[in-house]
């Protein structure tokens, strides 16, 4: 009732910038190598200290907040725009709710930066994504202001729902509030989410932050994609995102009401996501109303707002490596090599030159995947289908059923998924012939095989290393011929316990090879989680560098020596 008493006093209203431009000091175009002066800002170092500011104050904290994002982010590199669209909304959240005790969630946490700023972290920015430095989103053991850990998208609604009925069961009070992007919101589990938050009908509070930007259009080795394709890609979504507005304001619905009540939230927006005197009124509304059940709040933000080099650009800048603040000029290093990806595109695009009916699929990640590339060549045949994983493989799946060849690239930090054959399949080669030790690496492990090799041959012993290519079909008669010729076979993965590795030796025992002399060891990842840090930096931790492949060879020979040099 309060909430609809709401609506009479303080209709939602979105606000439009008069040419994209307005006057706060991160806005006035300020920007230097050196830390911005942040007065007000440096005396908050968690949210209690700002409960006594008034509004004036709390948008001049927004402000200085906004600045110190930008400063540090052009030091490591990190998620710019996406961060700096939801300062004010961090700031009114942080003034109105009183966390830990109440329970903030945000969803793939890429845009918790202010958050963290705010919450103790602030003189840990400079360390933010390197090896034992600040994570990139939230993770429940770096502060206990984080309560829950993300990174994978479109979970928070459900974590929260899980912390609301939890909440419920021990008798407390806490409030819950899970903000989801517009992005995050196209996956099935925040459907799923809410549909049973409307069932359950604890009291959770969801913010659905809309900045209109569903995928990536994540630079590539060539830079961003052309706003005209990002146009293009994004265009229905933002249609669909237009017809929620307008479900939402029951203009669609035959019943009137709109698609997230017909789920069984309270609907309220749209907001203007950076009218902090808005925000922070319907906030403070909704944490008063009791028993409400779950409730949304539709919160219209810009995405890297404040930062006209952010503004302009294609991507919003919303993954960026150090840039210069002054110009907006990102540092890229000219890398040695093609990345995979734009190696997988330019490959899949010689295919589909030549086979009409190869078509690409990826979920909202272009630009990770290289499939921007080839979106480029061939606009019709390329498919976002948004943050919708499991919907793209059986979509594919589809494809598939209709004679089409649909090649479905998942998006991760170390693996993708193909659909459809580019090499031979089931056929893997040898890189180096040698003797006693064979390695047999798959994937980029192979890379650290021939490394090992070098350091192997520096000690007067050729390895003998070869490329599996494929883990399922695995080429047995490679494997046969190695086992059979070698005192030792490694195998080598950046996977875990249970992956390649031990297929190999499900083979070999199967094929009676370990019923001989031969010796099989698997080097693979630790069964334990490996923290954020530099791709070199993990591999030592999980002890899969070249020099732990060369010294597990020499242990192996009984040469312990040189196992321990290599080690010291
Ligand atoms: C399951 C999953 N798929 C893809 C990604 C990669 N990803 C990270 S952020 C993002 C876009 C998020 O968009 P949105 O929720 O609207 O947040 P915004 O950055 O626009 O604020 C994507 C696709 C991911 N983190 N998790």
């Amino acid at each position: 009732i309060c909430l609809c008493l709401y609506w009479v006093f303080f209709p939602p209203q979105v606000k439009k910038r008069a040419g994209g431009v307005c006057a706060s000091l991160s806005e006035r175009g300020d920007y230097h190598a050196q830390r911005p002066p942040t007065p007000l800002l440096d005396t908050i170092n968690y949210p209690i200290h700002m409960k006594n500011l008034s509004i004036k104050e709390l948008k001049q904290l927004a402000d200085e907040l906004r600045s110190d994002v930008i400063f540090n982010v052009s030091k490591t590199g990190g998620h710019l725009g996406s961060s700096l669209g939801v300062v004010e909304l961090t700031v009114a959240l942080h003034y109105v709710f009183n966390a830990p005790q109440d329970k903030l969630l945000w969803d793939v946490g890429h845009q918790s930066y202010p958050h963290k700023i705010l919450t103790g972290r602030r003189d840990k920015m400079h360390t933010m994504r390197q090896t034992n430095g600040l994570s990139g989103f939230t993770k429940r053991s770096e502060s206990e202001y984080d309560s829950f850990g993300t990174g994978h998208s479109s979970t928070t609604i459900s974590a929260g729902l899980g912390m609301a009925v939890g909440r419920d069961l021990k008798g407390k009070k806490n409030h819950v509030i899970a903000v989801i992007g517009d992005g995050a919101m196209t996956a099935g589990q925040a459907y799923e989410a809410m549909n049973n938050a409307g069932y359950l009908d604890s009291d959770m509070i969801v913010i659905l932050n809309d900045n209109k930007q569903v995928s990536l259009p994540t630079a590539n080795l060539d830079g961003p994609i052309p706003p005209g394709v990002t146009k293009q890609l994004g265009a229905p979504m933002h249609e669909l995102a237009a017809k929620v507005d307008e479900y939402a304001r029951g203009m669609i619905s035959g019943s009137g009401s709109t698609l997230f009540e017909e789920l069984g939230l309270y609907y309220i927006g749209p907001v203007d996501g950076h009218n902090l005197n808005d925000l922070i009124s319907i906030l403070k509304e909704v944490k008063s109303t009791k028993t409400t059940g779950p409730v949304l709040i539709h919160v219209v933000t810009e995405k890297g707002r404040g930062y006209p080099y952010a503004e302009k650009a294609a991507d919003k800048y919303h993954g960026v490596v150090k840039f210069d603040p002054a110009t907006g000029k990102q540092f890229k290093a000219s890398a040695k090599t093609l990345a995979y990806t734009t190696y997988f595109a330019e490959a899949l695009i010689a295919e589909a030159e030549a086979d009409k009916d190869i078509v690409a699929i990826h979920a909202a990640m272009g630009g990770g995947t290289g499939l921007n590339l080839f979106l480029r060549r061939f606009p019709t045949r390329c498919f976002d289908v948004g943050i919708a994983e499991q919907h793209a493989v059986t979509f594919a799946a589809g494809l598939a059923c209709e004679g089409i060849k649909p090649f479905c690239a998942i998006y991760s930090q170390s693996f993708m998924y193909e659909l459809g054959l580019l090499l031979q399949v089931g056929k893997g080669r040898i890189l180096i012939e040698g003797e006693r030790v064979a390695l047999l690496g798959y994937g980029s492990a192979v890379q650290s095989c021939l490394a090992a090799a070098a350091l192997a041959e520096a000690r007067g012993l050729q390895l003998t290393v070869a490329d599996a290519r494929f883990c399922k079909p695995l080429d047995h008669a490679l494997i046969r011929a190695l086992a059979k010729s070698h005192e030792v076979l490694i195998t080598v993965e950046e996977g875990a316990i249970g992956g390649f590795g031990s297929h190999v030796v499900q083979f070999l025992a199967l094929d009676g090879l370990l019923d001989g002399t031969v010796k099989w060891r698997p080097l693979v990842l630790p069964d334990r989680y490996i923290e954020h840090g530099s791709p070199a930096d993990q591999l030592a931790e999980a002890g899969l560098t070249p020099s732990h492949i060369a010294a597990t060879v020499f242990n192996m020979l009984g040469q312990t020596r040189e196992a321990l040099e290599l080690m010291s």
